[in-house]
């Protein structure tokens, strides 16, 4: 075997019986009490909570192990501000024109609107992108298998991992967000795949009354 294609042992740390069980249901336990939150509090976070959730998400199985993502993490107020109002620009097109009267129907029990406060209040912003291809050192166009796939993997495992820390999560998606590449700076090869907004949640945060569906809905046995 060639030293790049290299096998080394698996690390897997064995559980068994009850202990299988517990872990498994403390888990789920754990992520039904993750909300989507709309309403953050102003209350700074320390950027090793994002770099730990940020290096979890890394973890994520991609294509051919390509990991096919970029994640742009904004403090910065000026750069927050100006992500707010290109969102709002988009929002308000979509809120007011693009959508239809369905989609409207459907958005309605989340109670949303074309304004994103949150975009400057939160502490964080985290910034997803997905790369089609990359370019090599000789300025070749490298085909990336799965990135779809892939960086929605990585985001699950992100969201998941906030969520673990302590924070609170919004799955923010301005229609169209070319103007996040623009305004970070990022290649023409990587396109925005969603916005993460991280924080605490403020003192009175309120969530839509909403429920997910039952396990026997979600999962079939054969
Ligand atoms: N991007 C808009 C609309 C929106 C769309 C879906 I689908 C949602 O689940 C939530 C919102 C917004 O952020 O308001």
């Amino acid at each position: 075997m060639s030293d790049s294609h290299r096998f080394v042992p698996l690390q897997y740390q064995a559980k068994t019986g009850q202990e299988l069980i517990d872990c498994s249901a403390q888990f789920y336990e754990s992520m039904r009490q993750r909300r989507t939150v709309r309403n953050f509090s102003d209350t700074p976070v320390p950027l090793q909570l994002i770099e730990n959730a940020v290096a979890a998400a890394g973890t994520a199985p991609s294509g051919a192990n390509q990991q096919p993502w970029h994640f742009v993490a904004v403090s910065d107020a000026d750069t927050k501000r100006k992500i707010r109002v290109a969102a709002e620009i988009e929002e308000r097109e979509l809120y007011e024109r693009r959508a239809s009267d369905q989609w409207l129907e459907a958005l309605a029990p989340l109670g949303t609107n074309a304004d994103k406060p949150f975009l400057e209040t939160a502490p964080w912003l985290i910034a997803v992108f997905g790369q089609k291809f990359t370019i090599d050192a000789e300025g070749r166009k490298l085909k990336h298998y799965y990135t779809q796939e892939s960086v929605g993997i990585a985001t699950g495992i992100l969201i998941t991992a906030l969520h673990q820390s302590g924070l609170v999560a919004l799955t923010h998606t301005p229609s169209p967000m070319g103007f996040l590449r623009e305004e970070l700076d990022r290649p023409i090869h990587e396109k925005p795949f969603l916005l993460l907004v991280v924080g605490y949640p403020a003192d009175d945060a309120m969530v839509p009354d909403i429920d997910k569906k039952p396990l026997g809905d979600i999962l079939s046995i054969r």
